[in-house]
């Protein structure tokens, strides 16, 4: 580590707590740095790695709407969930904890205060959508509209899922509220603003002059991000589920979750310091020149952790800010998007339940494939490769080999170390450098190509035993076979050290396998790790073989997901029965000018038309009001069946039908010439 710093304190970004935790969770985020935060330690280094579970925001509101609970009921729900699953796969957080904790609302509403009263927001005033029927301020999630740019009819206010683009309410074409159908209306309301345009130069200082080190993935966003100008960024929200903004006349309102989300990561080191006085002050982990500050993230939160909270710490002006955010791409599965509402993902408490005690082996795999610069492609086939032929057929089979000849030969006793050969030299030379190889990409956060390193030196032991033929010594050669196991050993040794931060499951396996309980990084590359005469332990298998029938079981449940989501893909509706030319000749088809329209009276669907039908003109009465606000057909032309049964509808006569087309989420788009024609011509 850099000689600048004494310690170092590492976050992992705080996953929702709507939903569990699946693969691409622990890819992009939780193995790397339980790899990192695992290495520092074992090298005796002062670290601290902090979790924790985001409790605020709107999808927990919508998704607690849905079910009818409260928010609260499903954080709960999660929070405990994810927390487990992490823990099962040996994520060796200090702390999770979570941000509906009483001591986070108190950190986070402290920060806005300072902030606040050093005057470093600005307050402002605009017009945002309002739902009038729910009556509360609409955020950019209850928001649905057509998309401007790809016209999927089901865009939400912030983003499109259907084209990927990011979008501003303002920008949907015809919103609806999704709370209640209602098309929601502008209405002012005040927010408070970090106005980062202000921080610009020094962000750019810092990171574009400062931090050239960083991920390219990671620079390169902030480039482009700092190159199109920063914008003030509002802090609060109108909301009713989250920490509300401490300052008065700031009733319905609380602080945006994207503002005391990452505050958590210090309200969740308060909560542990302040409980577990081994920890020291919490102040020292957050607040020291001394101390280095890493967050592991996903891409998705590079603005946020880079740009964002950097501007709250410097604002709020005693903390330190980050070294550096080795933040990953994207993990898919097999070929598609991971997405939790079509559930394309191989969900961790799954995972636990049908490989029980085979954390190592999707850890192996995840860090194998990681997608450190650029997204990767997680599949059963390959998850089912690495395990039989690298983590079976290597590093299980050299250890199995290196002890059971012990066993049968020496007692289980570690042997004596002989003369050695040529061979036996280049062997031992080819890993005594292991532990500077593995630092250095360490350090660099590189931890797909040193774990490539760690099993490099299992393929070294593995050839070497394969080599010499030990089992074939033994029966006549017993000097030559103890040096050849020793050194077997001493590799095996290494190996459990090596591995700890990829596989800790394995290694404290096979530590008690070598009968090790002492161990750190810096044995690494040595060859007196264990002491001729010592006993070993018990020998039992590191990996196991993973069959097809096991994997098939797995593509098959994948395979039966996607026929779900066809299933619920919208499909036309069959085709009627034939029709005649006569029938069709009987509907009076006509085309109209919308003069007026208007909500009819109590009731939720209906707009009453006038429409200048070019023969005085008639009145019309349409079951579309929640797909258009009156105003948005005057002036349009509409065709309409004429000769149709007049009827009655909540008191309005209505004379005809106007035609409009229904989307797959029932929405009404009126039919309208592509030209425009005389009023009253027939449409046939
Ligand atoms: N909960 C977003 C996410 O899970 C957000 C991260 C917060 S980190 C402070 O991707
Ligand atoms: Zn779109």
């Amino acid at each position: 580590m850099d000689k600048k710093f004494k310690r170092t304190t590492v976050t992992s970004a705080l996953p929702y707590a709507n939903g569990p935790v699946h693969i691409g969770h622990l890819a992009g985020v939780y193995v790397p740095a339980d790899i990192y935060v695992r290495y520092l330690r074992l090298k005796g280094e002062e670290v601290l790695f902090v979790g924790g579970s985001d409790e605020h925001g709107v999808p927990i509101t919508i998704r607690a709407k849905k079910e009818g609970i409260t928010p609260q009921d499903v954080v709960d729900r999660y929070h405990t969930l994810i927390r487990d699953s992490f823990k099962e796969f040996g994520i060796s957080f200090d702390v999770y904890s979570r941000t509906s904790s009483k001591t986070h609302h108190q950190v986070a509403s402290d920060f806005f205060k300072k902030l606040y009263e050093n005057g470093k927001f600005i307050e402002k005033t605009t017009e945002q959508y309002y739902d009038e029927e729910a009556q509360q301020f609409l955020a950019d999630r209850y928001i649905v509209g057509e998309c401007p740019r790809c016209h999927a009819t089901d865009a939400y206010g912030d983003q499109c899922e259907k084209c990927g683009s990011t979008l501003s309410p303002e920008e949907l074409i015809n919103p609806i509220s999704k709370l209640s159908g209602a098309k929601p209306v502008k209405k002012e309301t005040k927010h408070w603003y970090l106005p980062l345009d202000q921080h610009e130069e020094w962000l750019r200082q810092w990171i574009l002059e400062d931090h050239k080190e960083w991920r390219p993935n990671v620079y390169g966003q902030c480039k482009s991000w700092l190159d199109l100008g920063l914008q003030p960024r509002a802090v609060s929200r109108d909301l009713d589920w989250g920490i509300p903004v401490p300052v008065e006349g700031a009733e319905g309102k609380v602080l945006y979750v994207w503002f005391d989300a990452p505050i958590g990561y210090i309200s969740n080191t308060k909560e542990l310091c302040d409980n577990n006085p081994q920890y020291g002050n919490w102040e020292k982990w957050w607040k020291d020149e001394e101390t280095r500050l890493i967050h592991f993230i996903g891409k998705d939160n590079i603005v946020f952790h880079c740009i964002v909270f950097p501007a709250m710490l410097k604002a709020e002006g005693s903390y330190i800010i980050p070294d550096n955010v080795p933040s990953n791409e994207f993990l898919n599965l097999e070929g598609d998007k991971i997405s939790t509402s079509r559930n394309w993902a191989v969900w961790l408490n799954e995972y636990l339940v049908e490989f029980p005690n085979k954390q190592d082996t999707l850890r192996y795999v995840l860090t194998a494939n990681a997608p450190e610069t650029k997204d990767n492609d997680f599949t059963w086939k390959d998850f089912q490769a690495r395990n039989n032929n690298e983590l079976v057929a290597i590093y299980g089979n050299f250890i199995n080999r290196a002890l059971v000849l012990t066993k049968k030969y020496f007692d289980g006793k570690v042997p004596a170390l002989n003369e050695l050969t040529d061979y036996d030299k280049e062997t031992l030379k080819e890993f005594s450098n292991v532990k500077e190889k593995l630092e250095s990409l360490l350090d660099n956060f590189k931890f797909r190509d040193a774990q490539k390193e760690a099993m490099n030196l299992a393929r070294i032991g593995n050839k070497y035993l394969a080599e010499t033929e030990p089992w074939k010594l033994a029966k006549t050669d017993m000097e030559r076979t103890a040096t050849i196991l020793h050194i077997g050993l001493q590799i095996a040794a290494n190996l459990a050290i090596a591995f700890e931060p990829f596989l800790p499951f394995s290694s404290a396996k096979l530590r008690t396998m070598l009968n090790m309980p002492d161990f750190s990084w810096n044995q690494l590359g040595k060859i007196d790790l264990l002491a001729t005469g010592a006993d070993l332990g018990e020998a039992t298998l590191l990996f196991e073989k993973i069959e097809d029938d096991v994997i098939e079981g797995q593509i098959q449940k994948l395979q039966d997901t996607k026929k779900v989501n066809e299933e619920n893909e919208w499909k036309p509706n069959a085709i009627k029965e034939e029709t005649t030319f006569d029938d069709f000749c009987k509907m009076d088809i006509r085309v109209g000018t919308v003069l007026d329209c208007q909500k009819v009276p109590k009731a939720d669907k209906l707009l009453q038309f006038k429409i200048d039908d070019g023969m005085g003109g008639r009145t019309i009465v349409s079951g579309i009001a929640q797909s258009y606000s009156p105003e948005e057909l005057i002036g349009k032309q509409v065709c309409f069946i004429a000769n149709f049964p007049t009827r009655k509808l909540k008191g309005v006569e209505s004379q005809g039908m106007i035609l409009s087309a229904v989307d797959k989420d029932g929405k009404l788009t009126v039919i309208s010439p592509s030209r425009a024609v005389t009023n009253g011509a027939e449409v046939g």
